[in-house]
């Protein structure tokens, strides 16, 4: 080796510890504890309840949201009030199932870390048998990694949207009725036409946003057994990413099917004021309860879409 190839090898040794510590200075861990909780919560906007399986108490769960890199150092604890064992199952996680997935029982908790390895948006549910009954009953919610950057193929959003897709079933005991797929109404956020005062006029809120303004909808389809044909009636995709991952930008889309246990981001505009109906084209689960309207204006509440107020309760 000469003198050149040595210090040119050197100065890329060096660069590369440079750019490992730029990649991991920024990188946080990141805690988070959730409690399995056995509670009732509201599956209709009259305030009808259902005794629920639930992550915090509320279905669905709350977000998680974490950078690309950064570790998760989780808690999950079973409730000593609950009746059956629970897990957690990150669809953002490459451990080992049979660890850090298993079930515990009332009382106990059970704590993993696991790094951050694929940007996007990301399901995560209870395992415990039987995983469909314990999803039909409200355990899961969404994780998002987002990118380190924004870029021309994924722009910086003006408000963002959690909409997660699930089935209500007419008797939560009966493990037979949700395996045969018997549902009642398909809903989004666990509640019938939750933001959907077109059709129910108990329905009090709608997603906003004002004509012209990017909006990023975090959409996850829980299940736990019907496909969504994920449509905006009177929109078009701007773009939508499966899995939520910035290289994967399909554009101008339609409609996108997300099977249950997916997940996908996808960028709306509105260029006038006035409506559109976030739908699963599956028209016998959307007129179950499976609308979301989303009002554009240009007095759209700046509060709306933002912080806190992506998940709307
Ligand atoms: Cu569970």
């Amino acid at each position: 080796m000469n003198r050149t190839q040595t210090i040119t090898g050197a100065f890329m040794a060096l660069s590369a510890v440079a750019l490992l510590g730029a990649a991991t200075a920024d990188a946080k861990t990141v805690k988070v504890d959730l409690t399995a909780k056995e509670v009732p919560t509201v599956i209709d906007n009259k305030g009808t309840t259902q005794m629920s399986w639930t992550f915090d108490g509320d279905v669905p769960g709350p977000v998680v949201r974490v950078t690309l890199g950064d570790t998760v150092d989780f808690t999950l604890h079973n409730d000593k009030a609950n009746k059956n064992s629970h897990s957690i199952d990150f669809h953002a996680a490459r451990v080992n199932v049979l660890d850090q997935f298993a079930p515990i029982k009332p009382g106990e908790t059970k704590h993993f870390t696991f790094e951050t390895t694929k940007p996007g948006v990301f399901y995560y549910h209870c395992g415990a048998p039987n995983m469909a009954q314990h999803i039909a009953r409200g355990m899961f919610g969404v994780i998002i990694v987002d990118p380190k950057k924004f870029s021309k193929e994924y722009p910086k959003p003006d408000r963002e949207y959690v909409l997660i897709q699930s089935e209500l079933y007419p008797n939560v005991d009966d493990v037979d009725q949700i395996m045969a797929g018997k549902w009642s109404n398909v809903v989004f956020n666990g509640t019938v036409l939750k933001y959907d005062p077109v059709h129910d006029p108990n329905a009090t809120k709608t997603l906003v946003a004002k004509p012209g303004e990017l909006v990023r909808v975090y959409f996850v389809n829980a299940g736990p057994n019907e496909f969504s044909a994920f449509h905006s009636i009177a929109g078009i995709w701007e773009r939508a990413y499966p899995s939520g991952n910035p290289e994967n930008v399909l554009y101008g889309m339609q409609t996108m099917t997300v099977g249950p246990g997916d997940a996908a981001t996808f960028d709306l505009i509105s260029p006038v004021p006035g409506g559109n109906a976030i739908v699963t084209h599956s028209l016998k689960a959307a007129l179950t309860g499976a609308i979301a309207v989303i009002v554009f204006s240009d007095d759209a509440d700046p509060a709306m879409g933002r912080g806190d107020n992506i998940l709307i309760r």
